[in-house]
């Protein structure tokens, strides 16, 4: 069990009054997580003491800087059991990763009618980036359809397996549903078939504990702000031998060994994909973040979401006219995107955000997955470890006065 109040005194905004006597019900974690102290004092600390650019300097700040740096990385390692550090490629978010990937290894490895099996639930920046590649290359995309209660159809996938991908690629929780799909029994399939996986873990690794050798994954993509980390850092997770064939993705400094006139050398991982100066503080404050999931327990927060996770479904499906996509609460992790009858989801929201409650309504950037479903939107409430029983009661009484005004 979590200490809940403990844990909520660590997060400052948490104590914001949206109006004077008003407490703010922060619902929007998977949009991005709020920021423990320790995260915003080591980022703090960084600048007051530390700040100096990473790799080029002899100088003790430059010094310290670069191990900041790369101690972050080493904590980033570690937490998802990557075999070295040097797999660990620091990008802006997930959707950077992401497009690293399709630009640097689909560039050099896909050609005319290869095929790149996504899903219907993907969230925009796993969809994009092969659109754009497909464009270029004239690539094959097939998606493994969502059935009506949320979950992936493998025996689609299975068949979609026999036309011989080169690509599977697919997040291991969606941001819409919360379906957690089986990742590692797809990676198999996906393997057994001849084909390399890259998995979306942007809504998993702040989560639950995501282990990238038990999964054999080859690539692995996540965002620091969705894990109690700063914005403008991310993560891409490769399997080393398929980084090291890979081409630059971004050229500059810091990823190269020698530059001449006319041509270049690249460096070693995983500095060939960090071009430029980096995001240094933020780094800092990954490792922060990682260092504070770690100390509350991945387990021991993955319990809690599900334990608030069944609560809030209860408590939502008893209401008249809401309904909840996605499956049971066994196969989900902290998300309830809903519709209210006759009553528009943006609506929702903003009413809602009168009693201090933050929600999101729209497509959540996975469009397709509402078009699949026939509906425009949501309104979506998220959960993370410092959400509280009580603060899904505050959504469901909000939710009843939504109702009564929409008479
Ligand atoms: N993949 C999934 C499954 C996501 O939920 C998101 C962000 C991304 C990728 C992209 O992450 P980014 O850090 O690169 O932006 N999801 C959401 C969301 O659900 N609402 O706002 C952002």
């Amino acid at each position: 069990m979590l200490d809940l109040n403990k844990i909520r005194a660590d997060f400052p905004i948490l104590n914001r009054e949206i109006k004077p006597g008003l407490p703010v019900t922060y619902l929007d974690s998977t949009a991005t997580a709020q920021k423990p102290l320790a995260v915003i004092e080591a980022m703090d600390s960084f600048y007051r003491r530390s700040n100096a650019n990473i790799h080029r300097g002899v100088h003790t700040l430059a010094e310290e800087s670069t191990t900041l740096y790369e101690n972050a990385r080493e904590k980033v390692a570690k937490f998802i059991n990557a075999a070295a550090s040097r797999q660990i490629i620091y990008t802006r978010n997930t959707t950077e990763a992401i497009n690293l990937v399709a630009y640097s290894w689909g560039r050099a490895n896909l050609k005319a009618g290869d095929l790149v099996i996504l899903t219907e639930m993907e969230h925009h920046s796993n969809l994009v980036p092969w659109h754009m590649l497909q464009a270029e290359k004239d690539l094959r995309l097939e998606f493994i359809p969502v059935t009506e209660d949320g979950l992936l159809d493998l025996e689609a996938y299975r068949q979609l397996l026999g036309l011989g991908p080169k690509l599977v690629s697919f997040t291991q929780m969606s941001n819409v549903l919360g379906t957690i799909n089986p990742a590692a029994e797809i990676i198999r399939l996906a393997h057994e078939a001849g084909a390399l996986t890259l998995l979306d873990a942007a809504q998993s690794v702040p989560h639950f504990a995501v282990d990238v050798q038990a999964l054999e994954v080859d690539f692995l993509a996540f965002s620091a702000h969705k894990m109690l980390g700063p914005t403008g850092i991310g993560i891409l997770y490769g399997r080393q031998a398929l980084l090291e064939a890979m081409p630059p993705f971004l050229g500059g400094g810091d990823m190269i060994r020698e530059v001449h006139l006319r041509s270049f050398r690249p460096n070693s991982l995983p500095y060939k994909f960090e071009a430029g100066t980096p995001a240094i503080a933020e780094a800092v404050g990954l490792g922060a973040a990682v260092d504070y999931l770690q100390q509350v327990g991945m387990d021991a927060i993955a319990a809690h979401e599900h334990a608030l996770t069944e609560y809030a479904l209860e408590r939502l499906e008893e209401i008249p006219g809401l309904k909840v996509f996605g499956p049971p609460a066994e196969k989900k992790g902290g998300v309830a995107a809903f519709t209210l009858e006759g009553i528009h989801p943006h609506d929702v929201a903003q009413l809602l955000d009168g009693d201090g409650i933050a929600v999101r309504a729209g497509h959540h950037c996975a469009q397709p997955l509402h078009e699949k479903f026939g509906i425009p939107a949501t309104t979506r409430a998220s959960f993370y470890l410092y959400s509280t029983q009580e603060e899904i009661d505050r959504l469901v009484n909000g939710i009843y006065k939504v109702k009564e005004y929409f008479g």
